[in-house]
């Protein structure tokens, strides 16, 4: 089986303090996807996201055009980000190795147009584990644009055929209201992607980005996954311990949000 695991940006770091990662987050991470890899036959395509390295830099650029400077800013925190990110999966065991998103990717107006597959395929074939991060890419129309971590996911899954994505956060799945006023019962456990347009009619706050950016990896995953029956997807929370190793082992967790795309 192919996976898509989606490291997000606030779990693997602290998005409260600028360039600070979570280094016990991202040691047990390793160590989750490490024995996952040892005791199963899953192949994994691992994505980070930007926290408080590349959302913090690039958030001086927001609406206004990213320069040949911005560029290499952002560019240069999400290298350190991934270096370090790079660094945890080696030392656990994890044979990974980055494709930098913005020599594999080309955006046109926001969209994906160009994407080196070839290259992610053949390292998955070696027994490498791919790892990607969300960043700012060139864009053909725009000049730059950012490329998120989860259209990466959605992308990926369709092309790669992959089985199964998850989006790993730091909280414990999408809520029906953010901040939660009844607990884990207000956790919507299944949202359907084929209903989610009534679904945000119901649930305004569903739209923050507080919660993880949670609407944009809905959108994303509608956009480019569409209607393919095989994929499961799953919001899950990785600050706790082995809920990555089990969804991925295909046991059951406590919590989470399962996405149906079809
Ligand atoms: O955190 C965004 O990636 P994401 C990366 O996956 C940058 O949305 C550069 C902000």
């Amino acid at each position: 089986m192919l996976a898509i695991v989606k490291l997000g940006g606030s779990l693997i770091t602290d998005k409260r303090k600028p360039f600070k990662v979570r280094a016990k987050v991202l040691k047990r991470l390793s160590s989750e996807i490490k024995e996952v890899l040892d005791k199963s036959k899953t192949k994994i395509v691992l994505i980070h996201g930007g926290g408080s390295f590349g959302h913090y830099v690039a958030s001086k650029y927001v609406g206004r055009e990213i320069t040949s400077h911005g560029f290499i800013e952002i560019h240069e925190a999400m290298i350190r980000l991934n270096s370090i990110v790079l660094k945890y999966l080696r030392k656990e065991g994890v044979l990974a190795e980055t494709v930098h998103t913005s020599s594999a990717f080309t955006l046109n107006n926001g969209r994906i147009s160009v994407a080196n597959i070839e290259t992610i395929k053949g390292m998955l074939g070696k027994g490498i584990t791919p790892l990607l991060y969300g960043d700012v890419v060139y864009d053909v129309s725009k000049g730059f644009g950012i490329l998120s971590g989860d259209t990466l996911a959605a992308y990926l899954t369709n092309t790669l055929n992959a089985e199964m994505i998850v989006f790993t956060t730091n909280v414990n799945g999408v809520y029906r209201r953010y901040p939660p006023k009844r607990g884990l019962r207000d956790l919507i456990r299944v949202i359907d992607l084929r209903k989610l347009d009534l679904e945000l009619r119901e649930s305004k706050t569903l739209g923050y980005d507080v919660t993880g950016g949670m609407l944009f990896k809905l959108i994303e995953l509608k956009r480019y996954i569409g209607c393919r029956k095989k994929v499961k997807v799953f919001i899950i929370n990785g600050m706790r311990k082995d809920f990555l190793k089990n969804i991925l082992l295909g046991r059951d967790v406590k919590f989470k949000t399962e996405i149906r795309v079809c």
